[in-house]
């Protein structure tokens, strides 16, 4: 689509996701292309990407491995179902995400999102503690503040108030929350994990598994990282404790890769940074670098196993989509996985984590700001709200930003930022020093 046919697009039909559709239309925002780090908006103006778009791209838009790779599936196969028939793209991108996965994680479910993934984990898990005669199992375990998609059984486990307020009354009932992890009192302006807070894992015990029983409790479902909740670090030790209280009671542990997933903290996978591994994780966004829509569950052998050899005859997991696998998504899978590989992206986040960690901390100081926070590639600033205005000082940081070319989310009263592991140096700079002047003009 080109910057002129957008002049006469008529903007009413489309109902935008999680977008104020009348402040949209008052002032509309396009982007008609993008290239490596950078948008090129309808009037031809340049942004640089300061969010991998929404924390996906990882590896910088249209990267030529992955535009190459869905060319050539697009004319080739152009779909095949899943169900009942095979066609090589999705088994080759399950044999290489196993392979990057922690030892034991082997095993790889397709969706179409991570909201798609987290519904599909949670059958996964009811489904495996039923085939083992634990049908008692049926309490999940979320976080407040955490995102785990939109979907009826994501969000009954996320934690984000705005999200769940209108839907409450469909919401599964089954689901009690952790604390999050956040406390500017005591933790704020940290670099990297804070050393206190790890405790605040055992309110699992404590409170969770005492109101409950742990006979009762299926799994807890946490992002590592959260991310849409406004970039929380857990604090050091934190997941680990989680991990230790679920395996005294066989609770078991999910993980939320889909943001964190895919280089962002210089590794594959979020388990592998914090050297916490859980029974499942789901991934999408950076599995494509966004290029097309996927997602994903992985699971460990044993529960894998456990379908394959308790259920009955037939089908061993009534559940799928119908473009589960699709050949286009596979393709740009293997595209985004050639790209991270050859270029090896996936360490971009620990050679660049010093400079984005001074970046980010340089914005401490400034007018409104009441706590800057990161970990590798992903951190936050959060401004004071303004009385009676919540989020409006952010949303008018971020507009002010994305006029001077910079793009980041507003999250309440923090700004995201979470760059394209391809970014260099000079682009954090400019991130940095065009937040820290726009800050300095918000009021
Ligand atoms: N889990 C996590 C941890 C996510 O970050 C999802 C699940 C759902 O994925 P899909 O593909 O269904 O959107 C996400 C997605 C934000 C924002 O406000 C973040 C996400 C999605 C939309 C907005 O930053 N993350
Ligand atoms: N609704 C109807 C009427 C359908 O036939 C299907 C799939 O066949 C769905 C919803 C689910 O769609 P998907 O498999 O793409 O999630």
């Amino acid at each position: 689509m080109t910057a002129q046919s957008d002049l006469t697009l008529d903007l009413d039909a489309y109902w935008m996701p999680f977008t104020s559709k009348r402040a949209f239309k008052k002032a509309p925002r396009f982007v008609t292309g993008a290239k490596g780090v950078h948008f090129t908006t309808a009037d031809g103006k340049q942004v640089l990407d300061g969010l991998a778009t929404l924390w996906c791209v990882n590896a910088g838009h249209c990267h030529p491995r992955i535009v190459e790779r869905i060319r050539e599936q697009a004319g080739e196969l152009d779909f095949a179902s899943s169900f009942g028939l095979g066609h090589p793209g999705p088994f080759a991108v399950a044999g290489r995400v196993a392979a990057l996965a922690p030892p034991g994680l082997d095993h790889v479910f397709f969706t179409n999102s991570g909201s798609e993934a987290v519904d599909t984990a949670l059958k996964i898990v009811i489904a495996y503690h039923k085939l083992r005669g634990e049908g008692t199992r049926r309490i999940f375990v979320g976080r407040e503040r955490a995102y785990h998609g939109v979907n009826i059984g994501g969000l009954s486990v996320s934690g984000m108030q705005l999200n769940r307020r209108s839907f409450e009354a469909t919401l599964l009932g089954n689901v009690d929350h952790l604390a999050h992890t956040q406390d500017l009192a005591t933790r704020a302006f940290v670099r990297g994990q804070a050393p206190t807070g790890a405790e605040l894992a055992d309110e699992l015990e404590r409170r969770i598994i005492a109101v409950h029983d742990a006979s009762n409790i299926a799994a807890v479902i946490v992002e590592p990282v959260s991310g849409a909740g406004g970039v929380l670090i857990p604090p050091a030790g934190y997941l680990q404790r989680l991990r230790e209280i679920c395996d005294r009671h066989g609770i078991l542990l999910v993980f939320d890769e889909v943001i964190t997933g895919f280089g962002r903290l210089g590794r594959p996978f979020a388990s592998q940074f914090f050297g916490v591994t859980p029974d499942l994780f789901t991934f999408a966004k950076g599995i494509t670098s966004g290029a097309v829509p996927l997602g994903g569950v992985v699971v460990r052998k044993e529960i894998y196993d456990t379908f394959m050899n308790a259920s009955g005859p037939g089908v061993e997991l009534f559940h799928g989509y119908t473009y589960s696998g699709h050949p286009r998504a596979a393709a740009a899978a293997l595209g985004a996985l050639d790209a991270y590989a050859e270029e090896a992206l996936f360490d971009r986040a620990n050679l660049l984590a010093g400079d984005f960690e001074d970046g980010v901390h340089s914005l401490r100081g400034l007018p409104n700001v009441i706590d800057t926070r990161n970990l590798q590639l992903i951190g936050a600033v959060e401004l004071a709200p303004r009385p009676g205005a919540p989020g409006a000082r952010a949303l008018e940081a971020f507009g002010k930003c994305w006029d001077r070319g910079v793009y980041v989310r507003p999250i309440g009263d923090a700004l995201a930022i979470c760059p394209p592991l391809v970014v260099e140096k000079r682009h954090l700079d400019q991130i940095f020093g065009v937040v820290a002047d726009v800050l300095k003009s918000v009021a």
